[in-house]
Order: structure tokens, then C-alpha cells, then sequence
């Protein structure tokens, strides 16, 4: 297989040739909004010479400016690879049209402040007790973290791979597992230590029991997922010593990793990131919680084969290399000694 992640041409998010405005698009709409508020605060803060406004004014239109420019040159969210991604960055778009509008509600309060004339003896009305008003920040905001909370439940139960119609990510069941393919992720400091079972094998009978009892005759990779186009890819997320946060940003997935824990996920992509040149484009795995001083090294790799011939091919090599080896890459997956071990979330 000619992978050359050094050559890797990284697809752009938005087709950025001929950059047409698309209102309907969040990336392109809000830094407009943000920049034209950016704009009359200033404008405000230029009548009234009001030093702060004019800060408050220029940090918001140079933010509103690089967002802009970001989205325009396709740095706005990664390439899509999970099916779910969609959903996923659906569920972001509307957190951010709520914090536009609650944005540009809040300067215009400010404005509005600052056009107000001085009150006789030049001391301001304080709203210190104001039940009313305490009452309308508490609860607004309230209602609407409550609303974020539930509106992301059945994207996350499809994300843990249950049921389409499921409302909250509940317990782990073999039974219905659709899963194609088995891989226990374990974190460690500072390596991703992935861990396939053959697929074209028998299915472990446990798999959260299989996650915590590394076997010989399963294929270790360190820092590499592999799998293939339309796999369903059962994650099983594990570490050995502190917390990390396993993170595929082109699938847009993000699971902790807990201590004693087995967390299962699901993936499924309909996509490939092996080009038809035979390069690839790099799909990266980050570990997403600060969990030491090299951190920053738990960087690895998705590769998603264009079939499961072409998998299969890598793995076998990658067994056939390792069966060569005395002592397999087994003994650091070991089960935490911690009572919990083995219990899914
Ligand atoms: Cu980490």
C-alpha cells in the first residue's frame, strides 16, 4: 500500500474556487454579523470617544476578520468522514447561532447604554436586587443549556452505535453489535496502542471482556487505525494509566478515556482517505486532554482502506511481522489493577 503521509494533499472544507457569499451558511453569515456590530460599536465609541468601546470595537472586528478568513480558506471545520459528522457539526452550528444572537443582543444593550445621557448627579441607577432581571438571565440561559443537553442525546446514542430511534446512549449489548470490525484503543502515556481482532475470525463472544484480556493472536499496532470504507468499526477505548480523551476530528468523534473503564463507540465511513493515486490524506488521531508533559506526542493516524481486501492485506502483513517478534506488544496492554476494570460506561 503507498501511503506518503509526508505528501498528503489535505482537502480544503469549503470549496474556496470562486468564493461565492451563502447567507444560509453559518461560516460565511456570522462573521459578517459579528464584523457589521464590530462596526456600529465603533462608530459609537468614535461619537463618544469612550476608549474601551473602541478596544472592545477593534478586538471584535479582527476576531470576526480571521473568522472570516478561516471559513474562506476552508479552515473553518475538517474534511467530513463519519456519517454522523453532519449531524455532528449541525448540533455546532446551532450553538453558534444562539451565541450570535445572544452576542449581538448583549452590544445591543451596550449600545444602547452607552448613548444614554448622564442622570443628575452623574451616578448610574444600579439593577443590584432587581428580582425581575435575575430572574430573566437565570432563566433564559438555563432553558437553553437544558435545550442544548437534550437536543444532542440521540446523535450521541448513534454515536455509541445503538439504535436510530434510541433517545439516550444506554449499556453496551452484543446482540444487536453491527459492528464489522473489533479494535480496543488504549491510551497511554503517550502512545495510542491499538489492538484489532481478526474479522475474518470469531467474533469474541465478550468483547468488553476481550477489550480488558489482550491475547497473542490479536494484531497490535501502535498510533494506526485501519479500517475500510463502509466498516462499522467497533471502538472499544481503554487506558492504562491517566485520563485521555481520544479524538478523531474528521469523523468528528471525542470520547475521555477513563481509568477502569471500557468505553465502546462506533465509526462508520463511507469514505476512504486513500486518494486514487495511491497517496493519502491525513486523517488525524489527537489525544484531546492535557494528561502530561508530552501530551502534544499522542498524535496517530486513520487510514481507512478503499476495501476490506486491501485491510485485510495490511493486516495480515502486520500479523505475519509481529508473530516474528518473541515478545508481542501484549504486556503493555494490561488491564489496570483497579477493581472497576472491565465495567463498560
Ligand atoms: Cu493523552
Amino acid at each position: 500500500m503507498p501511503l506518503d503521509p509526508g505528501n498528503s494533499p489535505v482537502p480544503k472544507a469549503t470549496e474556496s474556487a470562486g468564493f461565492a457569499l451563502d447567507w444560509s451558511a453559518p461560516e460565511h453569515a456570522l462573521p459578517l454579523i459579528i464584523t457589521g456590530m464590530a462596526f456600529v460599536i465603533w462608530l459609537c465609541a468614535f461619537r463618544f470617544r469612550k476608549a474601551w468601546a473602541a478596544i472592545v470595537g477593534i478586538n471584535t472586528a479582527a476576531v470576526a476578520a480571521y473568522t472570516a478568513w478561516s471559513a474562506r480558506n476552508g479552515h473553518w471545520l475538517p474534511e467530513k468522514a463519519n456519517d454522523l459528522a453532519g449531524e455532528v457539526d449541525g448540533l455546532f452550528n446551532m450553538v453558534m447561532v444562539l451565541i450570535t444572537v445572544f452576542f449581538i443582543l448583549t452590544q445591543c444593550v451596550l449600545i444602547y447604554a452607552m448613548l444614554q445621557k448622564s442622570p443628575e448627579g452623574g451616578r448610574a441607577k444600579p439593577v443590584h436586587g432587581n428580582h425581575t432581571l435575575e430572574l430573566v438571565w437565570t432563566l433564559i440561559p438555563g432553558a437553553l443549556l437544558v435545550y442544548i443537553a437534550i437536543a444532542q442525546l440521540p446523535t450521541w446514542a448513534k454515536m455509541k452505535g445503538q439504535n436510530a430511534g434510541a433517545l439516550l446512549p444506554s449499556g453496551y449489548e452484543v446482540a444487536s453489535d453491527p459492528a464489522d470490525l473489533l479494535v480496543t484503543v488504549t491510551g497511554k502515556q503517550w502512545e495510542w496502542r491499538m489492538r484489532y481482532a481478526d474479522p475474518s475470525g470469531n467474533k469474541p463472544e465478550d468483547p468488553i471482556q476481550w477489550a480488558s484480556t489482550p491475547a497473542t493472536a490479536d494484531v497490535h499496532v501502535v498510533n494506526e487505525l485501519h479500517a475500510w470504507k463502509g466498516a462499522k468499526v467497533r471502538l472499544m477505548l481503554r487506558t492504562t494509566d491517566v485520563i485521555h480523551s481520544f479524538f478523531l476530528p474528521q469523523f468528528r468523534f471525542k470520547q475521555d478515556m477513563l481509568p477502569g473503564k471500557t468505553i465502546p463507540a462506533l465509526l462508520h465511513t463511507d469514505k476512504t482517505n486513500i486518494n486514487p493515486d495511491g497517496t493519502e490524506r491525513s486523517w488525524e488521531i489527537a489525544c484531546a486532554e492535557l494528561c502530561g508533559g508530552n501530551h502534544y506526542r499522542m498524535r496517530g493516524r486513520v487510514v481507512i482502506h478503499p476495501d476490506r481486501e486491501s485491510f485485510m492485506t495490511w493486516l495480515n502483513e502486520r500479523k505475519s511481522g509481529q508473530s516474528a517478534r518473541k515478545e508481542p506488544l501484549a504486556s503493555a496492554d494490561k488491564p489496570p489493577a483497579n477493581p472497576m476494570a472491565g465495567k463498560q460506561e
